[in-house]
Parts: C-alpha cells; sequence; structure tokens
C-alpha cells in the first residue's frame, strides 16, 4: 500500500531518509549462487555518489554499503538480500530556517498536503539519497541478467539544456565511454560525445555560478534481451519500465523508441519489418530498423531496448525565489543545502539500475512461466 517495493519476482523495497541513519534495501527472489561483493557494488554507487566532481552536489558521503543477509561465501543464498548504506554527512542545520516554507517545484508542499507532517531535514524521504539503494540493488539485477541471458544495460547523457549528444549508434555505446574521455580523464557529465559534453559541463559551471539548475535528457540502452519478456496487457515492459524511470526523483516525461514522433508518421513510415537475423537468436528473426524501442506488445522483441527519461531542473535553488508558509503566508526562500546543478550525471547510474531490476523481474516472471532458460536465447553480443 505504501508504496515501498517495487517489482514481483525480484522484489526490491526500501527503507530510509536523506538526513536520517541510512538507507537500507532489501532484495528477495535473487537467485542463489550469484557473486556479490562489496567491490562490485561500489563500481555503480561510486557513480552515483555525491561530491564525484564539480558539476554535482558537495554532500561527501563514502556509500559504502554493508550486507546484512542473504550473502554466504561472497554468494547469494537466495534469501532475502538486505543491503544498508550510511548516511554520514548530513547538515541538516541547512534546512532549519525553511522548515515552515515549500521550495518551489519540490516535493515539499505536496508531501506536506499528503502527511499533515513533512520531515524538514534535506529532501526527507522524498530525496535522491533513496537512490543508494536503488544502486546497489540494480547492480544485482544487473549481474542477474548478465549471467542468465548475457543481457547488459547503458545509460549517458543525451541532452543537457540545448546541447544535444550526436550519438549515431546506441546500442554500442560502452560504459567507458560514458566514464572517460579520449584523453583519459573522468567524463563527468557523462556524455559520450566528447565534443558536446565538454560543451555541457561549461554550461552547468555557468548555470551553477549563477545559482540556478538545468534539466536534460538520459538514454538507456538494454542490449542482449531475448525476445518474449513481458506481459501483454497491465504488465507491459514498457508500463513496468515506465515507472521504474517514473520513479525516480525529477523525471517528468519517458518516451520509447521513436517515442512522441510516432503522432506525425505514417503506419508504413512507423513499422519496423521483420527480417531472418543469424546473429544467433532464437527465433532467428529481427527488424531492420527499431522505431518500436526494443519491445511490441509490451512484450520484448530481440531487438535492443531504446529508452530515454527527461529530467527537471534541480528544484532547490540557492538563488532567492518567491514562495509561501505552512500559513499559505508570501515569504521568500534560498536553499542552503548541497544540490545538484544539473541531476543528469547521477541520474545515469539511478535510471541502469532501475532498467536492470525490470529485466531481472520480467526474467524471472518469463522463466516461472514458461521456462526452462535454454528456449530462451540472447543475441550473442
Ligand atoms: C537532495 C538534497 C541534497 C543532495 C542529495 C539530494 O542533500 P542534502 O539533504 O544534504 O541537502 O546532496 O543528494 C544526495 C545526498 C545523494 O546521495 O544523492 C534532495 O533533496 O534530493
Amino acid at each position: 500500500m505504501a508504496g515501498n517495493s517495487f517489482g514481483q519476482m525480484f522484489r526490491i523495497t526500501t527503507a530510509g531518509e536523506s538526513h536520517g541513519p541510512g538507507n537500507v534495501v532489501i532484495i528477495d527472489g535473487v537467485p542463489p549462487g550469484i557473486a556479490i561483493s562489496v567491490a562490485d557494488l561500489m563500481v555503480d554507487l561510486n557513480r552515483r555518489r555525491p561530491g564525484q566532481s564539480r558539476i554535482v552536489t558537495q554532500r561527501q558521503e563514502a556509500d559504502e554499503p554493508e550486507f546484512l543477509s542473504g550473502i554466504f561465501e561472497g554468494q547469494t543464498t537466495g534469501t532475502s538480500l538486505a543491503i544498508l548504506i550510511r548516511n554520514q554527512d548530513q547538515r541538516s542545520r541547512d534546512y532549519s530556517d525553511i522548515k515552515d516554507k515549500y521550495r518551489p517545484g519540490h516535493a515539499d508542499f505536496t508531501f506536506d498536503a499528503k502527511y499533515g507532517f513533512r520531515d524538514y531535514r534535506g529532501g526527507g524521504r522524498s530525496s535522491a539519497r533513496e537512490t543508494t539503494v536503488r544502486v546497489a540493488a540494480g547492480v544485482v539485477a544487473k549481474k542477474l541478467i548478465e549471467q542468465s541471458f548475457g543481457g547488459c544495460v547503458v545509460g549517458y547523457v543525451k541532452q543537457i539544456g540545448d546541447l544535444v549528444a550526436e550519438i549515431p549508434d546506441p546500442e554500442n555505446v560502452t560504459t567507458d565511454q560514458v566514464e572517460t574521455m579520449p584523453d583519459g580523464e573522468p567524463n563527468i557529465v557523462r556524455c559520450p560525445d566528447p565534443h558536446t559534453a565538454e560543451k555541457m559541463v561549461q554550461l552547468i559551471d555557468t548555470v551553477r555560478k549563477d545559482g540556478d539548475s538545468i534539466g536534460g535528457a538520459a538514454e538507456i540502452v538494454a542490449t542482449g534481451i531475448p525476445a518474449g519478456l513481458g506481459e501483454p496487457v497491465f504488465d507491459k515492459i514498457k508500463a513496468d519500465l515506465a515507472k521504474a524511470l517514473f520513479s525516480l526523483p525529477a523525471v517528468l516525461g519517458v518516451e520509447y523508441g521513436v517515442g512522441f514522433g510516432c503522432a506525425t508518421m505514417l503506419g508504413s513510415e512507423n513499422n519496423d519489418l521483420f527480417v531472418p537475423d543469424d546473429s544467433g537468436k532464437k527465433p532467428p528473426i529481427g527488424t531492420s530498423t527499431n522505431r518500436h524501442g526494443g519491445m511490441l506488445g509490451g512484450i520484448t522483441s530481440g531487438e535492443p531496448i531504446i529508452l530515454r527519461a527527461a529530467v527537471k531542473p534541480t528544484s532547490s535553488l540557492p538563488k532567492e525565489q518567491t514562495t509561501v508558509n505552512r500559513d499559505a503566508q508570501p515569504t521568500t526562500i534560498q536553499t542552503k543545502g548541497r544540490h545538484d546543478p544539473c541531476l543528469l550525471p547521477r541520474f545515469i547510474p539511478m535510471a541502469e539500475a532501475m532498467v536492470a531490476i525490470v529485466l531481472a523481474d520480467h526474467w524471472l516472471r518469463w522463466r516461472s512461466q514458461c521456462g526452462p532458460s535454454e528456449n530462451l536465447r540472447a543475441r550473442p553480443r
């Protein structure tokens, strides 16, 4: 009822707030025998971590996870897997003078409207801090889909403000290209078009110095995904992926394949034509184009899944704005907390995690209803 759980067979439940002791995830449904270490989790947690570069929030968190259950001798046992990530660098005093005011664009008002009570320290339960443990769960999901059928999820920044990256071949973008510039320096904005990446960093710097924030769009691509995952009606895989992405903070739009572009097309322009495919898929059928974004009728087609999410500019601003207080009296507000001038660079690992969780869930659902797994073979990468 309270919406703290997501997924059916690969099911995550999270608890925690931005300024409480920490955040925890319980993952149910993880098959036994998957090797997982703290070091494995740290790879993605470091990509999501606050304080990682000058263009993100300067809150400093180590984000080192602790396994509380479900792991023995480095492998999942098959029982519920619990992971805790402690908060260490809360600065709740930053929020004391806005405790009775509503930040424009933030969840403060609607949260208070619902509960009549609000943990004003940071974003409370609505904070992006909660996504720490989702990213940890995403690593487990990534391992499961990789080991089960060679599935892989890679996300990157496609757009910041008016700057749009040239990504001619989304399905061949690698995590290395997302994380590292051609000269070996970290790609702090996570855009695999190096020329546009540099301009994006400059734009975020300018906005940050002005006490403002800026939005953008992420693209997430899942490859090696077999045909046949998803359900034909309410649990269409596109519906679960949309919920997964919309459940992340600040997401205002999700589209896949040609997305809203389909509105102006004729059927004969939009249809992707089926063709024989001898790359090892089962059945050996593909499509000559991928406007459908890897999903037809709510079920994966075996073509890469391509999704985009529009992420709004961070609502908490150092810049002064007008607002009202809890008594509906006009006032002004300035946020002192440490905030991201642009959410996109840290959004990428969050989005990858949620997509991987949906794929892991639907894989387990497919296996329980239609297995054995030999019947479903991914295209080799
Ligand atoms: C956030 C507010 C800021 C961000 C935080 C997300 O934190 P604070 O509560 O300290 O002002 O730094 O992001 C993280 C700490 C994180 O780990 O992602 C918010 O309101 O969502």
